[in-house]
C-alpha cells in the first residue's frame, strides 16, 4: 500500500480524449481506452487537486501521416519539433479532441493543459509545448503553487504521452506513481519498455487505485 497526504498530491488525467479510443476508428484508436475514466476518478480522491491534458491538434500539420505506410515514419525536412507521423488525431473542434465519456466536464479540472496546436510542433509530454523542452505548458509551476510533493497519472497512451509527461514530472522534482488500470498504451512492446523507463527513473508503478490509502 502507498499512503498519501491528500493535500499534497495531485491528480494528473494525460490526454484522455475520445481520439485515442475505439470510439474515434480513424483516429489512434487504443484498445480499451475508452475504458480508464472510472480508474482515474478514483486516484483523483486521494489527490487535492486534478489536472487533465489534452492533445489540441490543428486539422494539417507536417507530422500527420497522408496514408497508412506513413505512420510512424520520420518526418522530413528541418523540423526538430517533429518526430514521426501519426494519423491526424483530436482535432480541435471534432469529436476526437473531447474528453472520454465518464470523466468530469472540463471546466471542473483545476488546470486544464492544451498542447499540440502548433503544426511545427507535436510534443508528448504535457509539461512542455517542444520536444525540445524548452517552452513549459506552466502545469510544472501550478503544480509547485499548489504545494504538491506527489503525482498520481493515468492517461492515454502509456508508451507515448503517459511515459513523457511523467518523466518531466519526475525531473521537475515530483514523486510520481503510475496507475496501470488508468492506462492503455499503443503496442505492448513499447508499453514494456516505458514502465522499465519510468521505474529506471523512480516512479512508482501501481496496478489500480486500490493500492492507494490515506495516511
Ligand atoms: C500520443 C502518439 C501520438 C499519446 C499522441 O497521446 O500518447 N501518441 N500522439
Amino acid at each position: 500500500m502507498i499512503k498519501l497526504d491528500k493535500s499534497l498530491t495531485a491528480s494528473f488525467d494525460v490526454d484522455p480524449q475520445c481520439g485515442f479510443t475505439p470510439l474515434c476508428p480513424n483516429e489512434l484508436p487504443i484498445a480499451e481506452g475508452d475504458l480508464i475514466a472510472d480508474e482515474l476518478n478514483a486516484q483523483a480522491e486521494f489527490a487535492q487537486c486534478r489536472v487533465v491534458s489534452k492533445d489540441c491538434h490543428p486539422a494539417e500539420a507536417p507530422w500527420i501521416a497522408n496514408s497508412p505506410d506513413e505512420i510512424m515514419s520520420p518526418v522530413e525536412g528541418d523540423y526538430p519539433n517533429l518526430d514521426i507521423k501519426w494519423p491526424a488525431h483530436c482535432v480541435v473542434g471534432t469529436k476526437g479532441n473531447a474528453l472520454i465519456p465518464g470523466l468530469p466536464q472540463e471546466s471542473s479540472y483545476d488546470y486544464v493543459v492544451e498542447k499540440g496546436i502548433d503544426p511545427l510542433m507535436h510534443p508528448y509530454g504535457a509539461c512542455y509545448h517542444d520536444l525540445g523542452e524548452r517552452e513549459g505548458t506552466g502545469v510544472i509551476e501550478w503544480l509547485l503553487s499548489k504545494n504538491i510533493i506527489t503525482v498520481i497519472v493515468g492517461g492515454l497512451a502509456t508508451d507515448y504521452c503517459v511515459k513523457t509527461t511523467v518523466l518531466q514530472l519526475c525531473k521537475a522534482g515530483f514523486q510520481v506513481i503510475v496507475n496501470l488500470a488508468a492506462c492503455r498504451g499503443v503496442d505492448n512492446e513499447t508499453i514494456k519498455l516505458a514502465c522499465k523507463e519510468m521505474r529506471d527513473a523512480g516512479v512508482v508503478l501501481i496496478t489500480n487505485s486500490q493500492e492507494l490509502e490515506y495516511k
